[in-house]
């Protein structure tokens, strides 16, 4: 019990192993599980709920628990066997089982490790197929488990429309099963509006894992289950109406009226024209030390995904050291990150690989061509940016990210830069490895470093850009808190960031950069990135260019989107979803 609620997993073993021994309290191995090992558990997620334990005090639990009973297994494989020689009709009691798989095509798999190890402390019986997973897949599997809850996880929007595939089969299929939402990407909205109304059993969305238990305990629930559906579905009812109300006041400009409000840059009368990169075309940044990236890594998203939040002033790191309620948890994580970072650098663990490129480009319209070479005779790839179109009080400009490039027309030759960086190569290995050692804390733990090194290193290479590779800030001089505060000239918009929300325009990127094969950045069918720590991105130089949400566009757009991006309107429309200021 002191082991499992302090976490320590050195003498687990060798405790449980003296309390199998002991026949006269724990008469079978199962006795020690439901007994003080239970006991532990539950009390640990009380002290959860009730926010007086942090979420990597619970995972490192979970793993005590996980030796435990990892080590009792086969001695209950033993006991179960004879038991049922004995008599062939007994069956065990099936505790609630909760099925979890990421979507088809998104690789998100941290926050959805987190979830199954906190229903796992709550004695649910968690079954995760892990990422990619076809509907087919999650479907005959949750029938084949008998799963009670099915849990779905996505990361990037084209997961959305995957998730709303998966409830409309399940109705097909008859299925009756609870279905839970979750991940980054998800919102209690979408699922009110989209995921709800095709499946004639509760479905939730479930923000993060600590309300994941009460969620799947208030659906399992025989005196709460009936209530809780009403009351979600009567929610959900209720945003579903304030939805279609918002749409109906939002107020758009036509596409036409919008680029006629594009940004003016005056491009002939400017300080200083478009700098020419100090090379044009691809050029590979592989096994980069890590112990270069290491300066870079912005440790605040690394304390989300730990659950630790500071108070004002101690919000964010390294302040967060100082809080009255997180402080002392954030510090030990934090401790425990860097013995992993290093072993991890020492060990070669994981691999940091990279491709920047950069091309003569100007702006037609709302695109960007870009060329072979500088003479611009030919056109080598199209990139497409969509501009925003809701009418906003005081807005006078409607931006595309295309404004910040020069037009054709101007006769100024203009560049566009692209970036794939990964932290990931490896991942795999090292997860394993935690995997099988029964160590929930040490895999996030790998996870969460291998995505705050994927940022760090876009966070250098975006550096050695500006001031080397392409080199139009040779002077900067900013240090690393000054990049995080993004006080520099120029931007790095990624596709799926609110200035550019199409994932597909990583296709383009990819052939651009020759990603996969210079270095070995996979794209999925629904454009994810693998491995899963990578992130990509366009280079734009121009001081004037800044980060902005296009938010929610009309259907003029998506009819011309889909006519310059040669995409069948419907495809493109479903790709766009998350960004329709109407209803498909
Ligand atoms: C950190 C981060 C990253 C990291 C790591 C992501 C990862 N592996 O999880 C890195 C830097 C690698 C990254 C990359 C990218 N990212 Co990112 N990223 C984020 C960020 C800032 C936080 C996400 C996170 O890790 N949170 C912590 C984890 C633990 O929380 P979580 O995943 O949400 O999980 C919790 C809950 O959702 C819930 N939950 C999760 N799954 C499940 C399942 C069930 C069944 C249940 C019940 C609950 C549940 O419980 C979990 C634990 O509390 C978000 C913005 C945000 N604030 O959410 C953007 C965000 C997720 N990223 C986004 C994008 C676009 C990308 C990129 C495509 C950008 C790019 N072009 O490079 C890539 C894609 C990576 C890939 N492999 O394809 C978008 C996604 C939406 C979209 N437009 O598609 C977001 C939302 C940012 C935004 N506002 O636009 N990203």
């Amino acid at each position: 019990m002191y082991a499992l609620l302090k976490g320590v997993d050195e003498f687990i073993t060798l405790d449980t192993e003296e309390a199998r021994l002991d026949t006269v309290n724990y008469p079978v191995p199962l006795n020690i599980i439901e007994g003080p090992l239970m006991e532990g558990m539950n009390t640990i997620g009380d002290l959860f709920g009730a926010g007086k334990m942090f979420l990597p005090q619970v995972i490192k639990s979970a793993r005590v628990m996980k030796k435990a009973v990892a080590h009792l297994t086969p001695f209950m494989e033993a006991e179960k066997a004879r038991k049922l020689a004995e008599d062939p009709s007994m069956v065990s009691r099936k505790p609630v089982k909760v099925l979890i798989a990421t979507v088809k095509g998104d690789v998100h798999d941290i926050g959805k490790n987190i979830v199954g190890v906190v229903l796992g402390c709550n004695n649910y019986d968690v079954v995760d197929i892990g990422v990619m997973c076809s509907c087919e897949k999650i479907l005959d599997t949750a029938q084949a488990e008998q799963a009670d809850v099915l849990g779905l996880s996505g990361l990037i929007t084209p997961s959305l429309d995957e998730m709303v595939t998966v409830a409309k089969e399940m109705k097909r299929r008859g299925m009756k099963i609870p279905l839970m939402i979750g991940g980054a990407t998800t919102s209690r909205m979408h699922t009110a509006v989209k995921i709800e109304p095709v499946y004639d059993y509760p479905v939730v969305h479930v923000l993060d894992a600590s309300r994941a238990v009460t969620v799947v305990s208030s659906l399992m629930d025989d005196q709460l289950k009936d209530d809780f559906a009403a009351d979600t579905r009567e929610l959900y009812s209720e945003m579903r109406e304030e939805h279609y109300a918002s749409l109906e006041e939002r107020k758009f400009l036509t596409l036409a009226k919008c680029r006629e409000k594009a940004m003016r840059v005056d491009w002939k009368n400017r300080p200083q024209q478009p700098i020419k990169p100090s090379f044009l075309g691809r050029r590979q940044y592989n096994n980069v030390p890590l112990e270069d990236l290491v300066p870079y890594i912005d440790w605040n998203p690394f304390f989300a995904v730990w659950q630790l939040r500071g108070k004002y002033p101690n919000r964010g790191y390294p302040r967060i050291f100082e809080d009255e309620t997180v402080g002392a948890e954030a510090k030990k994580v934090f401790d425990d990150a860097q013995k992993m970072l290093k072993s991890i650098i020492d060990g070669r663990k994981l691999q940091a690989n990279g491709v920047a490129a950069f091309y003569a480009a100007n702006a037609v319209g709302d695109d960007i061509e870009v060329y072979e070479d500088d003479e611009r005779s030919a056109v080598k790839r199209v990139l497409h940016t969509i501009r925003q179109q809701e009418l906003r009080e005081e807005q006078t400009e409607y931006l595309a990210m295309s404004d910040f490039i020069a037009p054709k027309g101007s006769g100024i030759k203009d560049y566009i830069g692209l970036f794939a960086v990964t932290a990931g190569i490896g991942m795999d290995k090292l997860t394993a490895s935690y995997e099988q050692k029964n160590d929930d804390y040490g895999k996030i733990m790998a996870q969460a470093l291998g995505d705050r090194l994927a940022e760090a290193f876009a966070e250098k290479l975006h550096l050695d850009v500006r001031v080397k590779e392409w080199g139009y800030a040779a002077n900067e001089g900013l240090d690393a808190e000054d990049l995080i505060k993004v006080k520099y000239d120029g931007i790095r918009p990624a596709p799926g960031y609110p200035s550019q929300p199409d994932h597909t325009e990583k296709e383009a990127m990819w052939d651009l950069l020759s990603a996969k094969d210079l270095a070995s950045i996979d794209l999925t069918e629904h454009m994810a990135m693998l491995p899963a720590a990578s992130v990509s991105g366009l280079y734009f130089a121009n001081p004037e260019s800044k980060y902005f949400a296009v938010g929610k566009i009309q259907k003029d757009q998506v009819e011309d989107y889909s006519k310059r991006k040669k995409m069948d309107f419907d495809t493109c429309e479903r790709w766009l979803a998350p960004m329709l200021g109407y209803d498909r």
